[in-house]
């Protein structure tokens, strides 16, 4: 059982500072917590409790909406729980508007933030906004995702068509909304809007607020309004990016937002107006770096934003059941069988080149029987544990060699080919990211990459949803992950 694991740490590389100075680029943690233990499911006693409180936020919310529910099919119990949903309708005036303002209602509170990352990193930002949402009992306004390691010519694509918003927010007790229904997607209007910049509270390298193409999108001219450095989530002389979360809760109340509205203020770039940082939907340049006690909390049992949210992000029906058939062609499943279980592989490759320094990949990269050492461990612990015995085995991974991908095939293992699949083609560029996602997840059993939250969350899902052993593979050099 490799449940303990020592901290992985790869030197600082010239590629990686780059990365962090370049505002756009996605950034990798190089600082890896233990794997966590699985999270057990919702205990029944919580089930009267959950009951009341899904009551009452509905009562306070003043709508109930007695319809039923899509997703009956995936989960029972759950579903079960939850009598009604909030519908997302209700917490805007109406349809879109040209300015987001007019769509806004008087009675409600909200908040929103922004995505530059790789699209894990951003699912991990919307996660981080959605549990600050929670603890300000404010609305969250969710943004379409933007590509980044996705070719750029992928256009926006909706949070609410890869994960399910109404399981979500039930889940959760607390209605969320997605831009494009507050403000119409096509409008040309530039709204003004005061916002909070944590980024240069937090780390040192830039002195300006962190940018996102999310602002260009949703044409948004923000003028930003620098927190207090008490944001910092550790002591000031630590290098370390993380806010914590009740640090920038505590602006969303009257009296930390009035005792520092005299910080640094930036015109917003094109109107050029100074603005405070709104009330009503109050907002922040960049929530991924964010902790209730430590950096890295994803990583960690506690962590809160997995706990309150993430395990709550299920997919999307229709994402799933895609997801779902290319799994099945990939194993070769006939028609009239059920989907046997299978192990996920995430093998994160790519530029993961950039931390070797000077030892070649050959060395550096785990090589194939190191991960297949690591396949069988999950084997013994499905058939020791659990009594099933796995054969299937998909491997997922950016590596783009074929003659890596000859010896995956060698080892009797298979995979989804989006090229004969012409999956882009048929769906769009995005999609061979988000199935391979979704199939890491519904392994009975996981293998990761140290070091890639792609991984991080394929393995917290593996866990707590299937309730299935993973193991993570470490790198770096030729014994990296002898143990
Ligand atoms: N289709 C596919 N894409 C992958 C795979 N592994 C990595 N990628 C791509 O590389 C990106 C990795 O960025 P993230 O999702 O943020 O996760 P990460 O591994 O921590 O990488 P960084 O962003 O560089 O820190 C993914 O979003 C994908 O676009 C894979 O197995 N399949
Ligand atoms: C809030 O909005 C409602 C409905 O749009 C309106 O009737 C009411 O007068 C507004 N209240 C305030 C304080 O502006
Ligand atoms: C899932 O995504 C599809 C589009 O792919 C969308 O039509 C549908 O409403 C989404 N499901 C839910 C529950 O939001």
């Amino acid at each position: 059982m490799d449940r303990r694991s020592d901290e992985f740490l790869l030197g600082e590389s010239p590629t990686r500072e780059a990365a962090y100075d370049d505002p756009e680029s996605p950034f990798i943690p190089t600082f890896r917590a233990k794997p966590m233990a699985s999270v057990k499911g919702r205990k029944r006693p919580l089930r009267t409790i959950c009951i009341v409180l899904v009551a009452v936020s509905l009562l306070s919310f003043g709508v109930v909406l007695l319809k039923p529910l899509s997703y009956l099919d995936i989960d029972f119990e759950k579903a079960a729980v939850y009598p009604a949903t909030f519908n997302s309708q209700s917490y805007v005036q109406g349809p879109p508007t040209q300015r987001f303002r007019d769509n806004l209602r008087n009675d409600t509170k909200y908040i929103t933030s922004w995505i530059s990352a790789g699209w894990t990193n951003d699912v991990m930002t919307y996660g981080n906004l959605i549990y600050l949402a929670l603890i300000t009992e404010r609305i969250p306004i969710i943004a379409k995702f933007i590509p980044s390691h996705v070719d750029n010519s992928a256009p926006p694509f909706a949070f609410g068509e890869v994960f399910d918003v109404p399981r979500l927010s039930q889940a959760i007790k607390s209605p969320i909304i997605e831009w494009h229904e507050v403000k119409d997607s096509e409008s040309e209007v530039l709204d003004d809007l005061g916002c909070w910049s944590l980024w240069e509270s937090v780390q040192k390298t830039q002195s300006h607020p962190r940018g996102s193409f999310s602002l260009n999108w949703l044409k948004l001219d923000v003028s930003w309004t620098r927190t207090p450095d008490w944001v910092k989530l550790t002591a000031p002389g630590v290098t370390d990016s993380h806010a914590s979360f009740w640090s920038l809760a505590t602006l969303g109340f009257p009296e930390a937002r009035a005792n520092n509205l005299q910080s640094t203020n930036y015109p917003s770039p094109q109107h050029q107006v100074s603005l405070p940082p709104d009330d009503q939907l109050l907002c922040f340049d960049y929530l991924y770096y964010m902790g209730a006690q430590n950096a890295w909390e994803w990583e960690s049992d506690y962590g809160p934003t997995w706990r309150f949210v993430g395990q709550h992000m299920r997919w999307n029906a229709s994402l799933e059941s895609l997801a779902n058939e290319h799994a099945r062609r990939a194993m070769n499943v006939p028609v009239n069988e059920p989907t046997p279980p299978y192990i996920s592989i995430h093998i994160r490759h790519g530029d993961f080149r950039n931390y070797c320094n000077d030892v070649p990949l050959d060395q550096c990269f785990a090589s194939l029987p190191v991960i297949a050492r690591r396949v069988a461990e999950v084997q013994e612990e499905l058939r020791t544990q659990k009594g099933i015995e796995v054969t299937q085995v998909i491997m997922t991974s950016d590596e783009r060699d074929p003659e890596w991908w000859s010896g995956v095939r060698a080892l009797g293992w298979t995979w989804v080919d989006y090229t004969t699949e012409r999956t882009e083609e048929i769906y769009g560029k995005w999609y061979p990211v988000f199935i391979d996602a979704v199939i890491q997840s519904n392994g009975a059993g996981f293998v990761g990459t140290h070091g890639s939250t792609m991984t991080t969350l394929a393995r917290r899902r593996v866990e707590s949803w299937h309730d299935g052993p993973t193991r993570v593979v470490k790198w770096g050099s030729p014994n990296a992950d002898d143990h």
